[in-house]
């Protein structure tokens, strides 16, 4: 792949670097990404009626067992070339942040540190009625795509909810506010896996890019937008960061 020649100049001078991942960065890791079609008892639903309070309250064991079935699949995935291309380029970079919408932890298993998730995470699950956090005791063990009744709160008999944000819930707010800070300090952002549907986390590359960062979509859906400071490389994100890294490397 040959990057833009002004792109190569860019990201060698640049100094403070966001990247920004969506469910594309562990699409390689054989994990479906938020839009891929759900499976077996879920099929019918479309995710966003699912990931939402109300799906919880009207169904707890449908919305939970969807949660452990895709814990139980994510237990089985590995961190592919992007993830770890990300780990790396945190380490060669003194100003860095990631900011994820993932609720994986494949970013952290690669290696990356102080991850921002505006979306919670699927391993940190809590109860609906009193907050407290409640550790799992094993790894589920679902030969198919079942109902599981959610595990009730040893405080307070409430029911435990996945660790994530559903729609109609407001993000962490200090991750969110993080990561807009990030956001406006960038010289650089990388845009890896997300289709930029979802608010308010999808405004933050409109955020760097008005603060006169670079911003490169990498996405085999990218499209050029003909704004001088948007880059989209076509391409998957397991092969394309490592090219990016290496050109790092090479224009030194
Ligand atoms: C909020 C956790 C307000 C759950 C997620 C109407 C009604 C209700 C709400 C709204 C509404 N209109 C707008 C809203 C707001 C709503 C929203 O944005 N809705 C949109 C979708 C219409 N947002 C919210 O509700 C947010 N909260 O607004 O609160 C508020 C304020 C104050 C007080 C109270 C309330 C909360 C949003 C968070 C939802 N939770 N996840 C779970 O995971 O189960 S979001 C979910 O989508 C995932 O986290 C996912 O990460 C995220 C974004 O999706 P993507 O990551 O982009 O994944 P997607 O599948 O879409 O795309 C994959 C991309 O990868 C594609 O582009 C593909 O081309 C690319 N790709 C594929 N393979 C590769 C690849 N790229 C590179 N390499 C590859 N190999
Ligand atoms: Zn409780």
């Amino acid at each position: 792949m040959n990057f833009p020649e002004n792109l190569v100049d860019r990201l060698h001078n640049s100094k403070n670097i966001v990247v920004f991942t969506g469910a594309g960065v562990s699409a390689e890791s054989g994990v479906a990404t938020f839009r891929d079609a759900l499976t077996g008892l879920w099929a019918r639903f479309d995710p966003m009626q699912l990931a939402t309070p109300q799906a919880f309250v009207r169904d707890p064991a449908l919305v939970w067992g969807w949660y452990e079935w895709r814990r139980q699949l994510l237990l089985q995935a590995e961190p592919n070339p992007a993830h770890l291309t990300i780990a790396q380029l945190q380490q060669k970079v003194a100003n860095f942040q990631l900011v994820t919408q993932n609720v994986d932890d494949l970013h952290e298993c690669a290696g990356s540190k102080n991850v921002i998730h505006l979306h919670g995470c699927i391993f940190s699950p809590r109860c609906f009625d009193c907050a407290v956090s409640y550790s799992f005791s094993a790894a589920p063990d679902m030969q198919q795509e079942v109902k599981i009744p959610p595990p009730a709160c040893t405080s307070c008999g409430g029911m435990i909810r996945p660790g994530v944000v559903w729609f109609g819930e407001a993000l962490p707010q200090g991750e969110f506010q993080a990561a807009c800070e990030a956001a406006a300090q960038a010289d650089l952002m990388l845009v890896v896996g997300t289709s930029g549907l979802v608010q308010p986390a999808a405004m933050l590359p409109a955020l760097a890019l008005r603060n006169n960062a670079t911003v490169v979509h990498i996405n085999p859906d990218a499209h050029q937008s003909g704004q001088p400071n948007e880059f989209a490389l076509r391409g998957t994100a397991g092969n394309i960061l490592p090219l990016l890294l290496a050109q790092l490397h090479h224009s030194k």
